[in-house]
């Protein structure tokens, strides 16, 4: 059987470089001759994702779950995209995906388990890379911007959320691949080296089926 392309995610706290580090490990994945694509969450273009523009930019106000319902859609609508890419052989390169929406949502009081329901079933990465770095350290980087997490009490306990979904998700021999915090407080160069060192046993293909995220948390 032919292998397909890897679908690796990456997650972390603001500003810790995951724009900066997708970018350059699809420039990795281009210089390598691999075919990749690179897409990032919330995805803004669509109609669902100017809803989630708006709310972010605080232009709309909408309930707590009912944006968290849309973070999720906006994740549905592409996984025909990312199932045809990777059955191809092109690997997909995801800027955020499933766990900062339960991050965010689940730091503003919403229950974890009700966070993750909508998100089940999506297809599961086979690389999950947690890009860690203190508030502090995020703070050196620009500041927070305007947006509306922006905030460095959320940025905390969104930290405390990843954290959890990290020990969960690395808890050996489940179906939602593997996760692996990485510093992201080093030089950008230097991340870069760390998050290939871990992807190139990938790049060229993966063998069997793309996996679901938290299956084993459905009942029927
Ligand atoms: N959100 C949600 O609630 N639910 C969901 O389901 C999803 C998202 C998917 C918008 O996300 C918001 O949506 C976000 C979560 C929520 N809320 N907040 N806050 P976004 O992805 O659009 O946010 P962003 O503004 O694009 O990303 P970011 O987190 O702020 O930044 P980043 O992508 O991690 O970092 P960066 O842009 O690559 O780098 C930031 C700066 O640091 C930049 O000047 C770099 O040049 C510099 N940098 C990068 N790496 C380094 C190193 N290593 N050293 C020094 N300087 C560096
Ligand atoms: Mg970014």
């Amino acid at each position: 059987m032919s292998k397909r392309g890897p679908f690796i995610v990456i997650e972390g706290l603001d500003r810790s470089g995951k724009s900066t580090q997708t970018a350059l490990l699809l420039a990795r994945f281009e210089a390598s001759g691999i075919p990749a694509k690179l897409l990032k969450f919330p995805d803004r273009t669509t109609a669902i994702g100017q809803m989630i523009d708006s709310y972010l930019k605080s232009t709309s106000e909408l309930d707590d779950r009912a944006i968290h319902l849309l973070f999720s859609a906006n994740r549905w609508e592409l996984v025909s995209t990312i199932e045809q890419l990777l059955a191809v052989g092109t690997a997909v390169i995801c800027d955020r995906y499933a766990f900062s929406g339960i991050a965010f949502s689940a730091s503003k009081g919403i229950s974890y388990e009700w966070c993750r329901a909508p998100d089940v079933g999506l297809p599961a990465p086979d690389l999950s890379l947690f890009l860690d770095i203190s508030p502090e350290a995020a703070k050196t980087r620009g500041g927070y911007g305007e947006e509306r997490y922006e905030k460095e009490e959320m940025q905390r306990r969104v930290g405390e959320v990843f954290r959890r979904i990290g020990k969960e998700i690395d808890g050996g021999g489940r179906e939602d691949g593997r996760w692996v915090n990485i510093d992201a407080g080093k030089e950008k160069e230097v991340v870069e080296g760390e998050v290939w060192a871990l992807v190139e046993p990938l790049a060229r293909g993966v063998e069997g089926p793309l996996r679901r995220l938290w299956t084993d948390k459905l009942t029927i």
